[in-house]
């Protein structure tokens, strides 16, 4: 795909976005727009305003008992010997040779307290663990056990500012992606640490990384290393979804 088109699609669904979201989150009645400029993308903002509408924010994904759970296939979108991959980076070995000790999550944006999480600060804040399926956009699913904090705790630790809106992930591997404040702030939405009783590996994302149990499994953003709370989505905040052509919104 050439970049001119690519440009366009993006700002296509920025529009949309902007548009869905100043109208479903703000109560603004700003009135969508029938096409925001690619036939193909208006579905992703007819799911997304869909489900803000008519589904309750707050509904629960299934979850399920030990007995469930299954064999957690560990796929790698990116080769693991790719300049990407966490581990081609000797600051992400360092880390872990030291059991992710100096590690830390930086949160900024609309926050009152910007700053850094070390894994303990996390793990000093209320743990939930939950059992869930991942569906993954290739056609696979696997239930796990997640350990984590939920992520509107962390929100409200660091003082989330009233215009908040979107929170975007910058995770060790370059990948960047970004939920709105109705995802963000669900029960189930973790940072997780843990997975079936044990530290998250690093296949899996480790030292953290996001569950968000109400979308597909490209949404749940491993290798977390910086959270960003905004008002408004810029191109760079949706380039993990967008670089291989999948839904920024991605309900199930
Ligand atoms: N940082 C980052 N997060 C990511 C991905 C990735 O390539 N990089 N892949 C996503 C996809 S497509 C899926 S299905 C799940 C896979 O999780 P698993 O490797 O723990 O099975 O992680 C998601 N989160
Ligand atoms: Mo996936």
């Amino acid at each position: 795909m050439n970049v001119g088109r690519l440009l366009t699609r993006r700002n296509a669904i920025l529009a949309g976005l902007t548009a869905a979201g100043g109208l479903l989150l703000h109560g603004r009645s700003k009135p969508l727009p029938p096409t925001y400029g690619h036939i193909l993308r208006m579905g992703d903002n007819l799911t997304y305003a869909a489900h803000r509408l008519l589904l309750p924010g707050q509904s629960m994904a299934r979850e399920y008992s030990r007995t469930q759970i299954t064999p957690f296939p560990a796929v790698f979108i990116k080769d693991s010997t790719a300049d990407t991959h966490p581990m081609s980076s000797a600051e992400y070995r360092r880390l872990r040779a030291g059991g992710f000790a100096d590690w830390r999550l930086w949160v900024g944006g609309l926050v009152a307290r910007r700053g850094p999480y070390s894994l303990a600060d996390l793990k000093r804040l209320p743990a939930r663990t939950q059992i869930t399926r991942h569906t993954c956009e290739e056609g696979w699913s696997a239930i796990g056990e997640w350990t984590g904090v939920q992520l509107s705790r962390v929100l409200e630790a660091a003082g989330m500012l009233p215009e908040a809106r979107y929170v975007t992930f910058h995770c060790a591997d370059t990948y960047v992606d970004s939920i709105d404040l109705l995802d963000a702030l669900h029960p189930q939405t973790l940072l997780a640490y843990g997975m079936n009783g044990r530290d998250l590996s690093v296949p899996h994302g480790a030292p953290v990384r996001l569950r968000l149990e109400t979308q597909m499994g490209y949404k749940s953003m491993k290798y977390v290393a910086r959270i960003e709370v905004k008002n408004e989505l810029e191109e760079e905040d949706i380039e993990g979804t967008i670089q291989d052509g999948w839904s920024w919104y991605a309900g199930i």
